[in-house]
């Protein structure tokens, strides 16, 4: 018998034993290792008998008679369930077996309300709860279904946990983005499909809403839920119960016959019609422990009415900006921080200052109502330089401490083909003055190498950071390098700009902004604007969310490199990087802790999806 045979065989026996002693367990283990071993009897067969065995309660008292007869009953047996021959350990079938209820291949799958969702680490050490999955929970609690997560930030032997959750589960959901988290990923879906190729593995997120039909190719991926997820995923587990076919849930995708199949999409749902978060769900004392700080993320607002060329955000909610209410907002963040005893929550919206009423509305709510808790958000420059002083330091009393704004660039010309010719270089000398004097923190993002930024743009963009955190102390950057997204609009000329495009969810992983090799920035200049990038992230201190940053003597010195650091920005010096060096030697003295999936162990040369 195949492995997979074996597994079911013994998924089955560990129920049906659950209930003896230990030692009758063992021995009935061996017995049927042993015929299973022998390979005589196909996986259906096992299935069947061991349902039969499971419904039966005097199991006990006859085990050790039946152990010894049951070979000579077995072709018996196997004469009694002609509907199950055309099963087989080899191959799938999409025939239905009477009573059985079926799986995304038409396979039977078991009864269970127990849904398993996988988080595969993000690259940072920035650890809390998993929106996503906390999202799709509440409508699965609601209609009675049990849910466990395992966020592998916080699992060490996540896959191990995960073989165990799933043998009595009715399927597994996972969660994700583009870039390294799909190693986890690919990792714990094959290993599931390894105990059981009939167990449905659900993947949900940016990377399958993006790309559906290349997700669902992969053979170790049975459905893809789209965009939202909370009704989507909810269905799903509803028809895989009752063994119906998938086609009537829109938003999805799934196999039949060997062929994918696509539901129409599912109309958007503006997020007042959608459920709150299940929160308790999520460990926060263990995302503590990872991250040094306890804090989680909350959504106010969903979409952004920009569509920056690099964005994937226009590709899912079509620049439909709406939020929720103030009064929601105000009562469902300060239970939040009390309930779960928050020291921050970071808004997660992509532009909080869309509206701006609304945003000055919250931070009256949250004094009123005595919030005491930290938040940061993120914003368009342009919408953040409509704040005067007075309403930044309204907000900054109400606990707002950062607004992270992506400038991304400060070359005029590539601001125009990154479509943001909406940001004035201007207005934003402005409002980090008034960001800085209200004691917000003003916190930029940066991309280096957009297609069309050549040594002349990218020094345009050195000297405009080098200037505002010179003029500004407390405003701080955050540099990533340009990693064309699928479903963004610069996406459709990766392939015309010489990008190696991955052609399977695989080889996605080693797709992420701190590290992408691209056809006009390689080799040499590549290696430059990387060592750039280090010295811009010691010139100048900037706080992560995670408080398990670097002590004091590795802060102490990096204050004493970071002079040096700024004499090289300012002079466009980057040889004998010995400053760098001593950071590096710095960091193995004190040991910082590291997310389990650390994109740094992929070096440039690896990242071969954009070479
Ligand atoms: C918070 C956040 C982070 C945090 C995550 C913190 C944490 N511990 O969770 C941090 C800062 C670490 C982060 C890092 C990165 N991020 Co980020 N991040 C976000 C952000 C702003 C919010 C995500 C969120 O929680 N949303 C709220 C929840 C409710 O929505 P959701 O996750 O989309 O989930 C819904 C559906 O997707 C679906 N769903 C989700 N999971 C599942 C699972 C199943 C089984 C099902 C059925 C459905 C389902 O149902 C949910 C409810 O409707 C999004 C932008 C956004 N608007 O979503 C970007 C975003 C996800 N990030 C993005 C990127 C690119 C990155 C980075 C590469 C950035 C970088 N420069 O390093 C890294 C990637 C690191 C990695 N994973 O390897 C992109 C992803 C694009 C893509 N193609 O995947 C996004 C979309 C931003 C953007 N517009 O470009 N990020
Ligand atoms: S990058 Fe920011 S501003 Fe631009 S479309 Fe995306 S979310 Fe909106």
């Amino acid at each position: 018998m195949r492995t997979l045979g074996r597994s079911v065989l013994y998924r089955q026996l560990s129920r049906i034993t659950a209930k003896f002693t230990p030692r009758t367990n063992r021995v009935c283990h061996c017995f049927v290792k042993f015929l299973s071993l022998s390979d005589l009897y196909p996986k259906c067969f096992w299935r069947t008998n061991l349902q039969v065995l499971h419904n039966f309660d005097k199991w006990e008292t006859i085990a050790p008679f039946s152990a010894a007869i049951f070979p000579l009953f077995v072709p018996f047996w196997a004469a009694l369930v002609p509907q199950d021959r055309n099963c087989s350990t080899r191959k799938s079938s999409n025939a239905k077996p009477n009573g059985h209820r079926k799986g995304p291949r038409g396979n039977p799958v078991k009864a269970s309300k127990k849904i398993v969702f996988f988080v595969p680490s993000f690259s940072s050490i920035e650890a809390t709860a998993p929106l996503g999955i906390l999202a799709i929970s509440t409508p699965l609690l609601n209609a009675g279904y049990e849910i466990k997560i395992i966020d592998s930030t916080i699992t060490p032997n996540y896959k191990r946990r995960i073989l165990e959750e799933v043998q009595d589960a009715l399927c597994l959901g996972i969660s994700v983005v583009t870039g390294p988290m799909i190693r986890d990923t690919v990792e714990v879906a094959k290993a599931v499909k390894k105990w059981d190729r009939d167990f449905p593995v659900i993947l949900g997120g940016w990377h399958p809403s993006l790309l559906p039909g290349q997700t669902l190719e992969a053979p170790y991926v049975d459905i893809v839920v789209r965009a939202q997820g909370e009704d989507s995923m909810l269905e799903v587990v509803q028809h895989l119960q009752g063994g119906a076919e998938l086609d009537d849930v829109l938003g999805v995708g799934f196999k039949r016959d060997g062929k994918l199949h696509f539901t129409p999409e599912r109309p958007l749902k503006t997020l007042d019609k959608m459920p709150p978060k299940a929160y308790h769900l999520a460990d926060f004392d263990a995302y503590e422990q990872v991250c040094g700080r306890r804090w989680t993320m909350y959504v106010s607002s969903l979409a952004c009415p920009f569509n920056c060329s690099y964005c994937t955000n226009a590709g899912v909610y079509g620049r439909k900006w709406n939020a929720l209410p103030v009064e929601q907002v105000v009562e469902e963040t300060i239970d939040l921080t009390r309930r779960y005893r928050l020291e921050l929550l970071w808004m997660a919206d992509d532009n909080f200052l869309v509206d701006l009423e609304r945003a000055l509305q919250i931070a009256e709510g949250l004094i009123r109502k005595g919030g005491r808790f930290k938040w940061s958000v993120q914003a368009t420059t342009n919408l953040t330089a409509r704040l005067s002083i007075e309403e930044l330091t309204l907000l900054r009393r109400s606990g707002l401490h950062q607004i992270c704004q992506g400038i991304e660039t400060a070359s005029p010309a590539v601001m125009k083909l990154m479509n943001k010719d909406f940001q004035v270089l201007g207005d934003i000398y402005e409002s980090t003055e008034r960001c800085v004097k209200a004691g917000v923190i003003p916190s930029f993002n940066i991309i280096f190498g957009y297609p069309g930024e050549g040594v002349k743009e990218r020094r345009e963009t050195v000297n405009f950071m080098m200037d505002i955190c010179q003029k500004f102390p407390g405003a701080e950057f955050w540099t990533n390098i340009f990693t064309p997204y699928p479903g963004s609009p610069i996406f459709h000329q990766a392939a015309a700009l010489g990008i190696d495009v991955p052609k399977t969810l695989e080889d996605w992983v080693n797709y992420f902004p701190r590290y992408t090799v691209l056809p006009w920035l390689k080799g040499k200049d590549h290696q430059r604007v990387q060592t750039m990038r280090d010295y811009l992230r010691i010139a100048f201190d900037r706080a992560p969310i995670a408080a398990n940053g670097p002590g004091r003597f590795a802060k102490a010195v990096q204050h004493l490199t970071a002079y040096p650091a700024r004499l090289r920005l300012n002079h466009d010096f980057y040889s004998f990087p010995v400053e760098l060096w001593l950071n590096r030697q710095l960091k193995n003295i004190v040991k910082l802790p590291k997310p389990s999936v650390d994109a740094k162990t992929m070096g440039p040369e690896t990242a071969s999806s954009c070479t």
